[in-house]
């Protein structure tokens, strides 16, 4: 079966995305739920999390589902499963059985290892966004039920997945599919100040802070980003994705990382690169992934200890 053949075949639609909603993932999913609920079916966004306060104007009338809550709705009936920005089947934050009990399941994404868990997969490493490929999917088989909010969900996607516009996979098509989101009504405006311009004084505090600890050794730059320095300027972990640039975005620096102290021996480690090196190899070495130029991974261990492993393994493996 096709991509078009299930989604006009079946009349239930569970979406879901990885672990720690991102801009791509939250867009992708919404944007496609709203699609579907254009064609006149009925679709839920499973997540078992709270999804970024940043993006609200998104979500709004759109809240995710719990697990427990989708299995409730879903009440034995026959539904597919779309999988969106997710490569590997454990980065769902979600009941398995939700994946496993669907009649067909469709995976649409860009990161490198993907797991090609789909009956259909639409799948391509080398496209900047998740929104891109669900973009075109949906423009060659149900163009008609892209409108203006469709269209917000995937503009936000694509911009917060290109680093607006910045990265190197954001080329020629990229801009191109962006155009006709904004001819087909994308809110350009609300998503600009929404995503870049509607932080929290406190947010720019803890960014003084973490500026505080920045360092930088050659190509290489590290910063650290406790769990108190979070807490104490009210900054929820899901806020601080874009953190991390403050590390790359130094001249003569081809390798940043920030270490985020999830919890006391759990720390979340952002890897970026400008596209001379792989640090989506470097975070595979610690049981992560992502992209060549932009991945994480998650050491166990204290912070300092966790600084020092990386650390020490960065200077190798620029060297
Ligand atoms: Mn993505």
């Amino acid at each position: 079966m096709t991509f078009k053949e299930i989604i006009e075949q079946n009349d239930l639609f569970i979406i879901s995305s990885h672990v720690n909603a991102d801009g791509d993932n939250l867009s992708s999913s919404l944007g496609l739920k709203i699609a579907l609920e254009n064609m006149g079916k009925e679709a839920y966004y499973i997540l078992d999390e709270e999804l970024p306060e940043k993006f609200e104007f998104l979500y709004r009338d759109h809240p995710n589902y719990s697990s427990s809550k989708a299995i409730s709705i879903i009440d034995n009936r026959p539904y597919v499963f779309i999988g969106l920005d997710c490569a590997i089947l454990k980065r769902f934050n979600i009941e398995t059985s939700i994946f496993e009990g669907s009649s067909y399941k469709i995976n649409i994404d860009h990161h490198l290892g993907n797991e090609y868990y789909g009956d259909v997969n639409l799948v391509s490493t080398n496209i900047s966004s998740t929104c891109e490929i669900l973009y075109e999917a949906l423009k060659q088989d149900f163009e008609d039920f892209i409108d203006a909010r469709v269209a917000t969900c995937l503009y936000t996607g694509i911009l917060t997945d290109t680093g607006n516009f910045i990265y190197d996979r954001a080329g020629s098509e990229t801009l191109r599919i962006a155009m006709e989101l904004i001819q087909k009504g994308a809110d350009k405006a609300t998503i600009a100040e929404r995503v870049f311009r509607s932080e929290t004084f406190g947010y720019y505090k803890l960014m003084g802070e973490v500026l505080n600890t920045l360092a930088v050794e050659g190509d290489f730059a590290y910063a650290c980003l406790t769990k108190e320095m979070r807490e104490r300027w009210g900054v929820p972990y899901n806020n601080i994705e874009t953190l991390v640039n403050c590390t790359i975005n130094i001249e003569g620096v081809n390798m940043g990382i920030l270490f985020k102290e999830k919890g006391e021996n759990e720390v979340r480690v952002s890897l970026r690169s400008k596209g001379l090196v792989d640090v989506e190899k470097f975070a595979s070495e610690f049981g992560g992934g992502g992209h060549k130029s932009a991945s994480g991974c998650t050491l166990y261990l204290p912070l300092k200890e966790a600084v020092a492993v990386a650390v020490k393994r960065a200077k190798e493996y620029l060297s």
